[in-house]
């Protein structure tokens, strides 16, 4: 986890055994074992873990795909539909049944309500990661994909309530929140991910992430502009979702 600023000063003064690597005029280098309590390494446990989960965090080559609508109606949805994660935990967030003491802000109405909820990434221990998603109440919208205007007072509710929420518990401004959705995502019911601009977050490169406000902007353009447009992500090497890619000359 990133170090906090009021304990760094005790990382060099306090109980820290340094070992001397090399020294040469105001210069040197040392090797530091810091103490238990500053040398915390946030863990995430899966138990048990499927094959898809040990693929998910293994490194390895990627690919990138150009999806057309079809190739999503053809190859990528029959795919999504005949495997993908459980969404098992969502549903417990949504009913209650887990992290609901985490639960920062909740609009309840079916349609266009969502519950906002810190990602199990970040540790709240300090804002420089800070890291929310939004899980959206109904249970009909997969991805970016399913969007059409139709959504739009659900994706509005989320980006004004959801900066609303952050700057009050966290006093964090919206205007130093990134907020955007996966394409693809791992887990096929719609959420939206919130993190801290000024921290580099895992997945939010030019080919998985989708800002927010562009997705309302292209929707009320176009209410069937995700039915429409390709879309571009990458896939690792040993994806079964690749292999089906190749097999229909895609790639
Ligand atoms: P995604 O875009 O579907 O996939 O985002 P990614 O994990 O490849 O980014 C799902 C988000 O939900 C991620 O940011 C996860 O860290 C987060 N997440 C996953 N699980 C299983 C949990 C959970 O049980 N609780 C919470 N609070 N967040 C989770």
């Amino acid at each position: 986890t990133p170090f906090q600023e009021e304990k760094i000063e005790e990382l060099l003064r306090k109980h820290t055994k340094l070992e001397l690597q090399m020294a040469n005029d105001i210069y040197s280098t040392y090797r530091l074992y810091p103490p238990p309590e500053l040398s915390e390494i946030k863990t995430t446990v899966v138990y048990p873990a499927t094959e898809k989960h040990l693929q998910k965090y293994l490194r390895q080559e990627v690919h990138l795909i150009r999806e057309s609508w079809e190739d999503y109606k053809n190859i990528t949805l029959p795919f999504i539909q005949s495997q993908s994660f459980s969404i098992q935990w969502v549903y417990n967030i949504l009913e209650k049944k887990a992290e609901a003491d985490r639960i920062i802000h909740e609009n309840q109405d079916p349609s266009n309500g969502f519950v906002l909820v810190p990602d199990f990434k970040w540790n709240q221990n300090q804002l420089y990661d800070l890291y929310l998603i939004a899980l959206v109440q109904r249970r009909d919208v997969k991805s970016l994909r399913d969007l059409t205007a139709e959504h739009l007072p659900l994706l509005k509710n989320i980006l004004q309530e959801g900066k609303e929420a952050i700057a009050k518990r966290f006093g964090v401004p919206g205007s130093q929140l990134r907020i955007y959705l996966h394409y693809q995502p791992s887990y096929y019911h719609l959420h939206v991910h919130f993190t801290a601009l000024g921290y580099d977050a895992p997945g939010t490169s030019v080919e998985r992430a989708h800002l927010l406000a562009d997705v309302i902007d292209n929707l009320v353009l176009d209410s069937s502009y995700y039915q429409k447009r390709a879309l571009t992500f990458a896939l690792r090497a040993d994806e079964p979702l690749l292999k089906k890619f190749q097999e229909a000359g895609r790639v």
